[in-house]
């Protein structure tokens, strides 16, 4: 695990864990409900660029210490920057922080899994939104809380929220705001699974392990396809389907899992570029 406290220095606010093929990102400021200031932001999206680049990292776990996942921007911070530089300083932080991590969360080549620890709130949620596996504990819950601040929407939950629960529930869920329980997410499918408190831990590690053996190369592609299907034609769709079936038609792992096929052997993939 790398930006681990010693006891003495202050612990970094996220930490970044690499086992196996997985790579684990925590924030952790715990204390403040893992609110995300400038230097969370900041190591946030670095940490997202090491793993998106580490052809050996083939899932992204984004997970928070303590009792919740995430409560979106840090007010403390916020209403502090506010008076020092004016909404125009403050809000720069969307374009320079919160857009750069939703687009890679949304982007990078490899499936990300938000294992939902606890509350996730605000651009928390959205960070959330953005993964392809929401796995929620069952004690947690989402709450879309800009509308409580007076703030309209941000880190892409524009795009995401309305595609996960329709454009009918989106609405409702950002003009009134309010907590919806685990249970709650995964009727209106936001959540993948909701898992009891005490599996979790578990649920979470089996899935990204699974993940981590896959074909990476055709998961990368899948996630690319079904972005562009979202806003594009059916024709276009199919074009680029059949581009992308094509480049995974070459990849090492598509020739060695029908061999295994045909062989009645399990496929072993590689995840690797060809
Ligand atoms: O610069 C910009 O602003 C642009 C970007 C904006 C992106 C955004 O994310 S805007 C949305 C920001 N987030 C929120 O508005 C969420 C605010 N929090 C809540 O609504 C509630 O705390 C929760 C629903 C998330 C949880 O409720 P509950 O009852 O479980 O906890 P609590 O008692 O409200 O909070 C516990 C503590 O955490 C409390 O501090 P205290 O009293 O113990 O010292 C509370 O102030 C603190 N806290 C919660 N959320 C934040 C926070 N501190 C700083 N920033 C927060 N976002």
């Amino acid at each position: 695990m790398s930006a681990v406290s010693d006891g003495r220095t202050p612990c970094s606010p996220v930490l970044v864990e690499r086992l196996g093929g997985v790579g684990r990102v925590r924030l952790n400021r715990p204390e403040a409900l893992n609110a995300l200031d400038l230097a969370t932001k900041t190591q946030l999206l670095a940490a997202l660029e090491d793993l998106a680049a580490d052809q050996g990292i083939r899932c992204v776990v984004l997970t928070g210490t303590g009792r919740a996942f995430c409560v979106g921007q840090d007010l403390r911070e916020h209403v502090s920057r506010l008076n020092e530089v004016g909404p125009e300083g403050v809000l720069a932080t969307v374009p320079e922080h919160y857009n750069p991590i939703a687009t890679l969360l949304h982007t990078m080549d490899k499936p990300v899994v938000a294992a939902v620890n606890g509350v996730a709130a605000g651009a928390g949620a959205s960070l959330a939104f953005l993964a392809d596996f929401r796995i929620v504990t069952a004690s947690a819950g989402f709450n879309l809380a800009f509308a409580q601040i007076g703030l309209s929407c941000d880190t892409g939950c524009s795009w995401t929220l309305p595609r996960l629960v329709g454009p009918t529930t989106a609405m409702r869920l950002l003009l009134l705001g309010g907590t919806i329980s685990a249970e709650e997410s995964l009727r209106l499918g936001i959540a993948t699974e909701v898992v009891p408190d005490a599996e979790f831990e578990e649920r979470v590690h089996d899935l990204a392990g699974q993940l981590a053996v896959g074909p990476t190369q055709a998961y990368a592609a899948m996630r690319r396809a079904v972005a562009y299907a979202s806003s594009s034609s059916l024709s276009d769709a199919l074009a680029y389907e059949a581009e992308l079936m094509a480049r995974t038609g070459a990849t090492e792992d598509h020739q060695q899992a029908v061999d295994a096929f045909l062989a009645k052997r399990p496929a072993i993939f590689t995840g690797q570029r060809d």
